[in-house]
């Protein structure tokens, strides 16, 4: 088995309650150098703003081992990116990253360009001893995939870490939905029912963008809102999903050209382009232990903006999450008697769960964008504790082969498909 290979369960790679669990201490010295994180980041799409948003509010509302300073936004376009940085709170603006993961000044390198880019920038600034910070998915491809997980062993070594951004695992009631389920609250997990539904795709007008061509964003809907359920699935039940049987879809085969500053190869400024990507992907995962896991990744629910739920069913009850209501988890206990069974609301908000006692008294909800102070708070922990933050490459790798053998899948009638667990199986 490869130093990659996904195990059974993924109970080795569930965050700990506490990260010194995790700890692979450093010296003191090593560690009084994390006391102070400069960051860079590249990119400065929505992602851009939403970590920015990360960056500024966590060291605010929580008490971090190591302070945090927005040193440096990188883009490609001088006049835009140092608009964004001034507006988001960054000290400088840049347009080559390489010259800024060579900066002795740079501690962090926060990663949030389209996937095309993941892989040599999340390398290079690894192997320049930075942090990495890499939204999701991990890459477009499993061998990047694979080449950026052997890239963060090999720096774990020398006490450099790396995350992926799955930031949905950081809603508290997500947090705590896999804290419930560890507890055996539902008893064995036998079902999972996970979708992520938007639906701006379905004006056929809508331009050609990036993330509708392979070569920039290596799926569709698989990888950008799929990617999250893979991940929340594995995540919360600590079950890796090892084996699928998918449908992928393009339902708009070709969409109008923009011109300049789409992100597009070979921008054009009018025609039509081609859609390479899926619109729809609809997949049935076997979880380890038998448990069975239905996902629904698409762009075209019409109606449906950002809906993301989740139910995990057991013996002893279920659990359901809704991130429309990400405030509240639902919870039905068939061990309750018999008259009083039902789905009750748990509202999210007490200080004893997961984040919540750092923002606001019991009821005033949090927000999309609080998991982005949660990541951030997680990232400096794990850093300044010399632990691995969670999820790492690895998971972000195991969340990429469940994509990749989604892919093999629906090019071969829906057969179903192992996955991966190691370089060799891959092929
Ligand atoms: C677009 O589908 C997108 O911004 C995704 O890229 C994000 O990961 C998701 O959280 C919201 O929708």
């Amino acid at each position: 088995m490869s130093e990659h290979s996904t195990p059974r369960t993924l109970s080795e790679h569930s965050t700990p309650r506490t990260l010194s669990e995790r700890s692979t201490p450093r010296t003191l010295s090593e560690r009084s150098e994390t006391k102070r994180l400069r960051v860079a980041m590249i990119g400065h799409g929505f992602m851009g703003a939403a970590h920015s948003v990360g960056w500024r509010q966590a060291p605010r509302m929580f008490d971090l081992p190591a302070t945090v300073e927005m040193a440096v936004l990188v883009g490609r376009n001088a006049d835009a990116v140092s608009a964004a940085a001034a507006k988001w709170g960054w000290a400088e603006s840049a347009t080559d990253w390489r010259d800024v993961i060579a900066r002795d000044d740079i501690d962090v390198v926060d990663i949030v360009t389209p996937g095309d880019s993941h892989a040599e920038i999340a390398i290079a600034a690894l192997a320049a001893g930075k942090h990495v910070l890499c939204e999701k998915p991990l890459a477009n491809t499993v061998a990047e995939a694979e080449a950026m997980a052997d890239a963060a062993t090999r720096a774990a070594g020398r006490g450099v870490r790396a995350m992926v951004g799955f930031t949905y695992r950081r809603v508290p009631a997500v947090t705590l939905l896999r804290d419930l389920i560890a507890e055996g609250v539902i008893g064995t997990v036998q079902q999972v029912r996970a979708a992520y539904r938007q639906d701006w795709l379905v004006d056929p007008q809508m331009p050609l963008a990036w993330r509708l061509q392979k070569e920039h964003a290596g799926s569709g809907a698989l990888g950008d809102i799929g990617a999250h359920i893979i991940d929340m699935t594995q995540f919360v039940t600590g079950l890796a999903v090892e084996s699928v049987s998918g449908t992928m879809d393009t339902i708009v085969k070709e969409r109008p050209l923009q011109g300049a500053g789409s992100g597009l190869s070979g921008t054009a400024a009018e025609g039509v382009g081609q859609v390479t990507v899926d619109d729809v992907a609809i997949f049935t995962g076997r979880l380890a232990g038998g448990a069975l896991a239905s996902f629904e990744a698409t762009r075209f629910a019409t109606g449906r903006k950002n809906a993301l739920t989740i139910e995990v069913s057991g013996d002893k009850g279920s659990l359901a999450f809704d991130l429309e209501d990400l405030n509240s988890l639902q919870l039905y206990d068939r061990t309750a008697p018999a008259d009083r069974q039902g789905f009750t609301r748990i509202l999210v908000t007490e200080s004893q769960h997961p984040y919540v006692s750092a923002w606001w008294p019991a009821g005033h909800m949090l927000g999309y964008e609080h998991g982005f102070s949660h990541q951030v708070v997680d990232l400096v922990t794990a850093i300044a504790e010399g632990a691995d933050p969670h999820p790492t490459f690895d998971e972000g790798l195991s969340v990429q082969r469940v994509l990749d053998a989604v892919e093999r899948s629906s090019e071969n009638g829906s057969a179903w498909v192992r996955v991966a667990v190691d370089a060799a199986a891959s092929v």
